[in-house]
């Protein structure tokens, strides 16, 4: 996290989670408000910029979508690293993809401490009636590691922006309170590229994490 010279904060998000749950289909709807487009699912992986303000705060956020790695197995500290938050996703259909959240937060726990701000998102909630995760478990979880539970449809579009807008400002309030209790602390630094592909991954092979 750095602040740029005209104020803006500078934050690297990542959003992790077993592949097909939907992660790419959440960026989506959250930077461009579109479901399913096919040419947009054919880019290669980077990260999306978003720039917001929140309390006359400027913020930008950098975004950071696999390029379907999690699909073997393959992603690592390189991805996270330097991350001010991380969105973990799980298919609420799906009671694997919510192991593997809980992979993810022993993982991010244990490498980043708990300077990085964690929230988990049960998406495809338009799919209730096959819910397969319980809901008081999932909830319950999520307080237990700190983390804020949303639950998300990309497809209808519930839930996004409110998971999107909580975590900046969560991420905002730790890093205020942080310069506040050490004002010696030298920020970390983080590169933002405004020109960086979009990407997204095809699902239509076996579930993997
Ligand atoms: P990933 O990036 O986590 O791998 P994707 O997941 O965003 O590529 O989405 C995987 C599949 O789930 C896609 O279907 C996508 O349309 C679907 N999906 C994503 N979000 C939702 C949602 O909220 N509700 C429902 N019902 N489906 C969703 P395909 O068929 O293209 O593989
Ligand atoms: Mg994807």
């Amino acid at each position: 996290m750095t602040t740029t010279a005209n104020g803006a904060y500078n934050f690297k998000v990542v959003l992790l989670g077993e592949g097909c749950v939907g992660k790419t289909s959440l960026l989506l709807r959250y930077i461009e408000d579109k479901f399913n487009d096919k040419h947009l699912t054919t880019l290669q992986a980077t990260f999306l910029n978003k720039k917001i303000n929140i309390n006359g705060k400027r913020i930008n956020l950098a975004i950071w979508d696999t390029a379907g790695q999690e699909k073997f197995h393959a992603l690592g500290p390189i991805y996270y690293r330097n991350s001010n938050g991380a969105i973990l996703v799980y298919d609420i259909t799906d009671e694997d993809s919510f192991v593997k959240v809980k992979n993810w937060v022993k993982e991010l726990r244990k490498m980043l401490g708990t300077q990085i701000v964690l929230v988990i998102a049960g998406n495809k909630i338009d799919l209730e009636h096959e819910r397969t995760v319980p809901l008081e478990e999932a909830e319950s979880y999520a307080n237990t590691v700190g983390a804020k539970h949303f639950y998300t449809s990309a497809k209808l579009n519930q839930g996004v922006e409110e998971l999107f807008l909580d975590l900046t400002q969560e991420m905002t309030d730790r890093f205020e309170q942080n310069n506040r209790s050490d004002g010696n602390q030298s920020p970390r630094i983080q590169i933002v590229d405004d020109e960086a592909p979009a990407h997204s991954s095809c699902c239509s092979g076996s579930r993997s994490n």
